[in-house]
C-alpha cells in the first residue's frame, strides 16, 4: 500500500480528507500529539488513540541520544517499542538541537552539538537524520532544516532558508523511494514574503510527498504567522498535505485550517496539562487558582472525556496544588481530548461548508467564560 492523500471536501481555502498509508489513515485536518521521548507524557497510548489521534510525533533528537537509533532498530522500531501501531511522524532534529543542546555549531555539513543528557558530542548531517528516522521506523520523515527565531535580520533568514533547501535535496536523495512512507520538505524564510515564496517554489520542484511550513510561532505576532501562511499557500501543490510545525493555540488551529493547513503538532495541550492548565469549550482555566478550591463543577459536563466530566474542579485544584501525578494525567487527558474534538469539529464543519460559522461559535464560547 502506498502513501496517498485525498481531499473529500473544501470550504474556502480549508480542506478535509485523509492520508492513507500502511499503518493507518490520518484524517485531516489532523492534530498530532507530541510523543518526544517515545511517550505522549502522562498518557497511555490506547488513551491517545481513543481520543481520536491517528498519528503521533516523535523526535529524532531525543531518541538518537536515548535509547539510540541502532538500539531502537534492534528492539523492533519505535512503534513496537512504545506500543503505538499507528502512523508516526518524526521531526528531523535540527529544531530541537538548536533549542535544547549545548555548544551547537551549524555548517554546510550539518549540525554538531553536545547532548543535554550526558554532554557527549554528536554530529548530524541531513543524510544521518534520514538514516536515524529510518532506524526508528518513522512513517513520515522530515527533512533536516534550520529554523531561525524571530525577529532576525534578512541575511540570517536568507542564509538559513538556502541551507534548508540544499539539505532538502540531500534528504530527498538519502530517503530515495519508499512507497508506503513519506519525506516532507520544510518551507523556511522567516517573516520575509519573497524568501517564503522562493523556498516554497524550490521545494515544490523537488516533488516531495508533503510540505511543512517551519520557522513560524518562533517569536512573531500571530498576524505575521497568518500572513506567512497566506503568502506560502498558493505556491504549495493543492494535492499534497501541508503541515504547520509546532502550532499552536486552539485559535491558531482555527485560523490556520481556514488558510489551508492540514496537519499540526504542538506541546501546548500536553505541557499545559502538566502545569495545571485546562483547555475547555469555555476557554483556558488555570486550576492552580484559589477560586477553584470549592468549585464542585467538572471541567465540561458535556464532554465525552472522563477527565473533563467525572472530576470536580476542586479536586483537580487539590491535585495540582499537591503536585500529584494524577493531576497531570487528568489535565493532559482533558486537553488532548479538547484538541482532538476541536479537529473533529473542524473536519465536520468543512465537510458541511460551515467552517466560518463553526469558528465563530467556538470563539464565542471561549469568550463566554462561565468559569
Ligand atoms: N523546523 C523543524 N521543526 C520544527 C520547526 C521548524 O521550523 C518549528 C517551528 N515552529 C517547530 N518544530 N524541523
Amino acid at each position: 500500500m502506498h502513501f496517498v492523500f485525498h481531499i473529500d471536501a473544501t470550504d474556502g481555502a480549508a480542506r478535509t480528507g485523509a492520508i492513507t498509508m500502511p499503518r493507518g489513515t490520518i484524517r485531516t485536518p489532523a492534530f498530532m500529539p507530541v510523543g518526544t521521548a517515545a511517550t505522549v507524557k502522562a498518557m497511555y497510548p490506547g488513551q491517545v488513540r481513543d481520543l481520536g489521534a491517528d498519528v503521533v510525533l516523535g523526535n529524532t533528537y531525543h531518541l538518537m541520544l536515548r535509547p539510540g537509533p541502532e538500539r531502537m532498530a534492534r528492539l523492533g522500531g519505535l512503534h513496537h517499542f512504545m506500543n503505538w501501531p499507528h502512523p508516526i511522524l518524526t521531526d528531523s532534529g535540527g529544531f530541537q538541537v538548536m533549542s535544547l543542546s549545548a555548544l551547537r555549531k551549524l555548517d554546510e555539513q550539518g549540525v554538531t552539538f553536545r547532548s543535554h543528557v550526558d554532554g557527549s558530542t554528536h554530529h548530524m548531517s541531513p543524510e544521518r537524520s534520514i538514516e536515524i528516522q529510518g532506524l526508528l521506523g518513522s512513517d513520515i520523515q522530515m527533512q533536516l532544516d534550520e529554523c531561525v527565531r524571530l525577529p532576525a535580520d534578512h541575511a540570517t533568514i536568507e542564509r538559513a532558508m538556502h541551507l534548508s533547501l540544499r539539505w532538502a535535496e540531500r534528504c530527498r536523495v538519502a530517503f530515495g523511494e519508499q512507497p508506503g512512507k513519506a519525506m516532507f520538505g520544510i518551507v523556511q524564510g522567516g517573516d520575509v514574503p519573497a524568501l517564503r515564496v522562493e523556498s516554497a517554489r524550490a521545494l515544490t520542484d523537488l516533488d516531495l510527498k508533503g510540505y511543512a511550513i517551519g520557522g513560524l510561532a518562533v517569536g512573531e505576532p500571530q498576524a505575521v504567522m497568518l500572513a506567512m501562511i497566506e503568502t506560502v499557500e498558493p505556491y504549495l501543490p493543492a494535492n499534497k498535505p501541508r503541515y504547520l510545525m509546532g502550532v499552536g493555540t486552539p485559535d491558531d488551529l482555527l485560523c490556520s485550517v481556514a488558510r489551508g493547513i492540514d496537519m499540526f503538532d504542538c506541546v501546548m495541550p500536553t505541557r499545559a496539562g502538566r502545569h495545571g492548565l485546562a483547555y475547555t469549550r469555555h476557554g483556558r482555566i488555570n486550576l492552580r487558582n484559589a477560586r477553584h478550591a470549592e468549585d464542585t463543577r467538572p471541567l465540561d459536563e458535556a464532554s465525552a472525556c472522563p477527565a473533563a466530566r467525572d472530576y470536580s474542579r476542586a479536586y483537580l485544584h487539590h491535585l495540582v496544588r499537591s503536585d500529584e501525578i494524577l493531576g497531570m494525567m487528568l489535565l493532559t487527558w482533558n486537553n488532548l481530548s479538547y484538541y482532538q474534538d476541536l479537529m473533529a469539529g473542524m473536519r465536520r464543519a468543512i465537510a458541511e461548508g460551515r467552517l466560518a460559522a463553526f469558528s465563530e461559535e467556538t470563539r464565542a464560547a471561549w469568550a463566554r467564560a462561565e468559569a
